[in-house]
């Protein structure tokens, strides 16, 4: 038996280790999270975006990606990012709305027409506007380019929505946001707001006989095997900042900000791509697994908006200004 202890001293004797450069500790290890299954475009573009970044910084650089809601769901990874537990997170401007409120603007019902519209305001003022409000009020920053969720669309265990009518009294689940609930208390729905971790079993159980996501989101997600009817609202497009905790990201040298920064939203721009062909092609394949889908008449839920002073509440807390922006990519909105 070989002596590793050599009495009297305690030292423990061990044969020299020389520690290949790739074991080797990065100077700085990063945890990204985000909510979404591995399989959805934004984990996939977010494993090679990963990748990319640590083989181009020559390993100073360990970027960790966490998906799927592995390190709590959004409101845990919300504090985590705040205090710098968490160094990034991709997150919808409408669930910052419990932190940052102008941040929601991008989520006014059925404000923008097309991605045409989507890009240019997110790309342009409006999207600017967001990322320096939430700068100005948060220990957060976002990157440059949004990434996409899409559309969105209702699913039900229980009947196809034709019209808004169909809204009312709906156990709907909804993202933990303000605006959110505004939204669907408009529509006379009975939202609940659900973290998104705990959506599937919320719909299994009964919990919420509904829930509203894109269907890239639905499929992943497998949301089609607790839910029945797909009704093609189009109700609201939704994308993903990309935050980041400023002290966190200011420890890096201004080369490796840019490398990463640079990673981030090549990433985002080849995720919007795959999302919204996603998006496009889904809806043959939740059909032939046996979602029942319906159109709409999408000036039908506008009116009940505008009836309900749905618009004109969030004019008045947007201001006139940030309204405007959002106005200059979508023409007047009321
Ligand atoms: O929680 C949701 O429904 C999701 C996945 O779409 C968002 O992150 C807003």
């Amino acid at each position: 038996r070989r002596q590793l202890i050599i009495q009297g001293t305690g030292a423990l004797v061990l044969p020299a280790l020389t520690i290949p450069k790739a074991f080797a500790a990065a100077e700085f290890t990063f945890k990204y999270g985000n909510n979404l299954p591995v399989t959805h475009p934004m984990n996939v573009r977010a494993a090679e975006m990963a990748a990319a970044i640590n083989a181009e910084s020559k390993g100073r650089i360990d970027f960790q990606v966490y998906p799927n809601n592995q390190l709590g769901n959004d409101t845990d990874m919300l504090s985590q990012v705040r205090s710098g537990a968490l160094d990034f997170l991709s997150f919808s401007p409408l669930i910052l709305g419990t932190l940052v409120p102008a941040a929601q603007i991008s989520g006014v019902g059925f404000a923008f027409k097309d991605y045409g519209q989507v890009w240019g305001a997110m790309d342009g003022e409006l999207g600017a506007h967001v990322r320096r409000q939430i700068a100005a009020s948060s220990s957060l920053f976002a990157f440059e380019k949004i990434w996409d969720n899409g559309y969105r669309q209702v699913t039900t265990s229980t009947t196809a929505i034709n019209k808004p009518e169909d809204l009312k009294g709906l156990k709907i689940r909804i993202p933990p946001s303000p605006f959110w609930v505004s939204m669907f208390k408009a529509f006379e729905a009975s939202p609940q707001t659900i973290n998104f971790a705990e959506v599937y079993s919320a719909l299994q159980t009964k919990v919420a006989d509904a829930q509203e996501n894109p269907l890239a989101v639905i499929a992943t997600a497998k949301l089609n095997e607790v839910q029945k009817y797909c009704s093609l609202t189009n109700h609201m497009w939704d994308g993903f900042w990309v935050l980041g905790n400023k002290k966190s990201f200011d420890r890096l040298p201004q080369d490796l900000k840019d490398l990463v920064s640079r990673h981030i939203n090549a990433a985002g721009m080849k995720q919007r791509e795959d999302v919204k062909k996603l998006n496009d092609s889904l809806q043959a394949d939740l059909k032939a697994k046996g979602m029942v889908f319906n159109g709409t008449d999408a000036e039908l839920f506008r009116n009940k908006l505008r009836a309900a002073g749905f618009y004109a509440d969030w004019h008045k807390k947007f201001g006139a200004e940030a309204w405007a922006l959002l106005e200059k990519y979508t023409g007047k909105l009321v």
